[in-house]
């Protein structure tokens, strides 16, 4: 193994780009590891105005989350590292799925990354001939990876918060390996939104408060995801047809619809995975954890759990006022163990109408006071909020 003065740091970038393009990357950058000042300031405001919702990870101190050497005290460089996951556009939602992000369309993206990664420190270790202590991880640690990204010439935060490339757009992951070599950093990335604003003005919800800032709490992404309670009654409507995440700001983005790039690599299209609806009814009949963890092993969709993802289903359900669901959906409210299921059920069957004696019933035996009160709502005519939905099934 070789010494390390006698590494050349350019020459290790030059190997660290040729290897890392041969094992599938579509972006690659290098930032040194010094804490990201602006991310964090960003990112201490937006924690203190509650827009972190209740993920405990998010509200880490600022000092840890902005500062790579915090992961890795030897740390030198951020290796920062960008993959396509494009798997093409929804087709057209015409049997009443529930429609699921890009991003998840296929396998686990943690795993599939994270072994590439991996990979690639070990070529990096023959070519360069030396030992390199590095920590690999995407979405997964304590770092804005974003904002490590941008350093690394990446892309530029656009309006959606996202970090867009110029070449293909912001369907991309960022991949990142935190490492004790010393390499040369890139220029960061550049870019503007110019006049366009298009994400703020057609996100559902109005989650997108301010230029690059996303107020998690009214994100659809965070409450199909993250959130582990209730989808506030006023906010259900908005949600549409999303089952898992939410793509809307990113497809209205005039750099994806000419830049976005399929994914080369075949662990993120459709066929790997549970590709981009769920079929609801098979969804709500999963009672089980066990057969939840065995339907979407290795997918992303374990994420929220059995609760949330039928939780999930249920929103969809009501708002595509999906018919062929309400026999399902009544089961759920019946004798589901999840009081989070069954009192999102019962909105659902309010939302599609037809099923008042099956509500009363419920409103009879239920002992969940949140239960109630939805069942209450749901027989009260459910729509206090006012949002009609398609009509489909
Ligand atoms: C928490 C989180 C979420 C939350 C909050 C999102 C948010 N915007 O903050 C929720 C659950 C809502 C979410 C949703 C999604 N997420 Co997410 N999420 C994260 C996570 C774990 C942390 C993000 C974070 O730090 N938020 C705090 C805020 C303050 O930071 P920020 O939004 O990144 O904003 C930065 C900019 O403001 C920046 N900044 C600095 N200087 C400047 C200057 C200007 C002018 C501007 C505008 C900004 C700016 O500093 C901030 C800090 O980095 C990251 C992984 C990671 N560890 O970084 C993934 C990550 C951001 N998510 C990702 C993805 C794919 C998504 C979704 C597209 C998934 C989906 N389809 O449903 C959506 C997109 C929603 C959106 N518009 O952001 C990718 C994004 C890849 C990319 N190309 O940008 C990441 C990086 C995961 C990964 N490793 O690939 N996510
Ligand atoms: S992911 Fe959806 S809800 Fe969240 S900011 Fe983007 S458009 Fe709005
Ligand atoms: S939709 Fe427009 S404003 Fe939003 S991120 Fe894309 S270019 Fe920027």
């Amino acid at each position: 193994m070789n010494e390390r003065r006698t590494i050349d740091p350019t020459e290790a970038r030059r190997v660290l780009e040729e290897r890392a393009r041969a094992a599938g990357f579509d972006l690659v950058g290098v930032t040194s590891a010094e804490p990201l000042r602006e991310g964090g300031e960003r990112l201490r405001e937006w924690q203190e105005s509650g827009m972190a919702a209740d993920m405990g990870y998010m509200h880490r101190p600022v000092e840890l989350l902005a500062n790579p050497k915090k992961l890795q005290k030897s740390a030198r460089s951020v290796v920062s590292l960008g993959v396509s996951y494009y798997p093409g556009d929804h087709p057209e939602n015409t049997d009443g799925g529930g429609r699921v992000a890009r991003y998840a369309w296929g396998r686990d993206y943690h795993v599939v990354i994270k072994e590439r990664l991996y990979g690639l420190r070990e070529e990096l270790e023959r070519e360069l001939g030396c030992r390199i202590k590095a920590r690999a991880f995407t979405d997964a640690v304590p770092l804005l990876e974003r904002s490590a990204a941008q350093h690394a010439g990446l892309g530029f935060f656009g309006r959606n918060s996202c970090l867009i490339n110029g070449d293909i757009g912001s369907y991309f992951f960022i991949a990142d390996l935190i490492v004790d070599l010393e390499l040369p950093p890139d220029e960061h990335g550049t870019g503007t939104c110019g006049r366009c604003s298009r994400c703020m003005d057609r996100c559902p919800t109005g989650a997108i408060k301010a230029p690059g800032v996303v107020d998690a709490r009214l994100c659809i992404s965070y409450l199909t995801i993250e959130n582990r309670g209730e989808i506030p009654r006023k906010l259900r409507p908005l949600v549409g047809d999303w089952a898992f995440g939410c793509d809307v700001c990113q497809e209205v983005c005039p750099y994806n619809k000419t830049k976005a790039t399929r994914s080369r690599w075949p662990e993120f299209s459709s066929e790997a995975g549970t590709g981009p609806y769920l079929d609801i009814v098979e969804v709500l009949e999963i009672r089980m954890d066990e057969e939840f963890e065995r339907r979407f092993a290795a997918t992303p969709l374990t994420r929220p759990g059995r609760d949330g993802l039928l939780r999930n289903c249920c929103v969809a359900a009501g708002n595509l006022k999906l018919r062929r669901a309400a026999e399902a959906l009544r089961r759920c409210m019946r004798e589901d163990e999840s009081a989070l299921v069954r009192g999102h059920a019962a909105w659902a069957l309010g939302e599609i109408g037809g099923s008042e004696e099956e509500l009363r019933g419920a409103a009879r035996t239920e002992r969940d006071s949140w239960c109630l009160e939805e069942i209450r709502q749901a027989l009260n005519g459910g729509n206090e909020t006012g949002a009609e939905g398609a009509s489909v099934g």
